[in-house]
């Protein structure tokens, strides 16, 4: 694969193992040059932690655009994550549309939801901003709560293969190309992630460890990326993404004092070998 120059929007948790302290290493060994422009500075992240800080980069998000446009830099894909206000989501929009070559991939991750709920930070106004942004991308990585926020249908803890057809059928409907719908479990001791695209859905089904591990979703939207980057097509991606996390569970589970993250640094060399290189 020629050498590609990514660009990953979202935030930095200073401590966290999430967002950027995630997706940088993960996709850098992916072979990626990878470029960040950080949506928030949080001390820690918001999954967990109480007190915590948070810088809101917004107001910069303009000129450093306005900067790579000057040096005429250019983005092979673009892919967000965690970010920081609804405000920032336009600004996206336009780095998207400005500094990615034409033919790049926007690949989005809204995170901004789990267990039914929203994460602290966002409101109804940020799921209205985040529509906008995940049904202009070629690829979406929601979980089924997001799914839910993006396409106003009522969230269930259990469910069947119907439910998560409609889920995928009103994704599309509004807008979505490609969708990888993670965290759907059947049963309780197995977990996986549907994939639809082309009008096709796949399925891929794996064990679950352990119950709600955090940052989970960021290292799985980057190996995805990275694998994706690489040639894979989405639905191998997803794959080696799924195969990559459980991986990163496993190595982590055991350990109580590290409820926060996942031990993924562990397994980057078996993430690199994935991969085929
Ligand atoms: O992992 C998603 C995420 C990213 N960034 C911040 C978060 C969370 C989840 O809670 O709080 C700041």
């Amino acid at each position: 694969m020629p050498y590609r120059k990514l660009l990953t929007i979202q935030d930095i948790s200073c401590v966290g193992q999430c967002s950027l302290t995630v997706a940088l290493p993960i996709l850098s060994a992916a072979g990626m040059e990878t470029c960040i422009l950080p949506s928030a500075v949080l001390s820690t992240h918001t999954a967990g932690f109480s007190g915590f800080t948070v810088r809101d980069l917004t107001e910069d998000m303009p000129g450093i655009a306005a900067h790579w446009k000057k040096e005429n830099i250019r983005f092979d894909a673009v892919y967000t994550g965690y970010l920081g206000s609804k405000e920032q989501i336009g600004y996206v929009q336009d780095i998207v549309g400005s500094l990615r070559v034409p033919d790049g991939k926007l690949i989005v991750d809204p995170a901004m939801a789990d267990n039914g709920r929203l994460y602290p930070a966002f409101d109804a106004a940020y799921v209205e901003e985040m529509k906008k942004l995940a049904f202009s991308a070629d690829i979406i990585l929601p979980n089924i709560t997001e799914a839910c926020f993006l396409t106003d249908l009522a969230y269930r803890e259990s469910y069947d293969e119907g439910y998560i057809a409609a889920l995928l059928d009103a994704l599309t409907e509004r807008g979505a190309k490609t969708i990888v719908l993670t965290g759907v479990a059947y049963d309780a001791s197995h977990t996986g992630v549907a994939v639809r695209e082309g009008g096709v859905t796949r399925y891929y089904e794996h064990r679950k460890i352990a119950k709600g591990c955090h940052g989970t979703g960021d290292v799985y939207a980057a190996a995805f990326v990275g694998a994706l980057e690489n040639g894979f097509d989405a639905y191998a991606a997803a794959v080696l993404a799924a195969d990559y996390t459980v991986r990163c569970i496993e190595v982590t589970q055991g350990d109580a004092s590290h409820w926060y993250g996942v031990k993924f640094e562990l397994v980057l060399p078996e993430f690199i070998r994935m991969l085929g290189k």
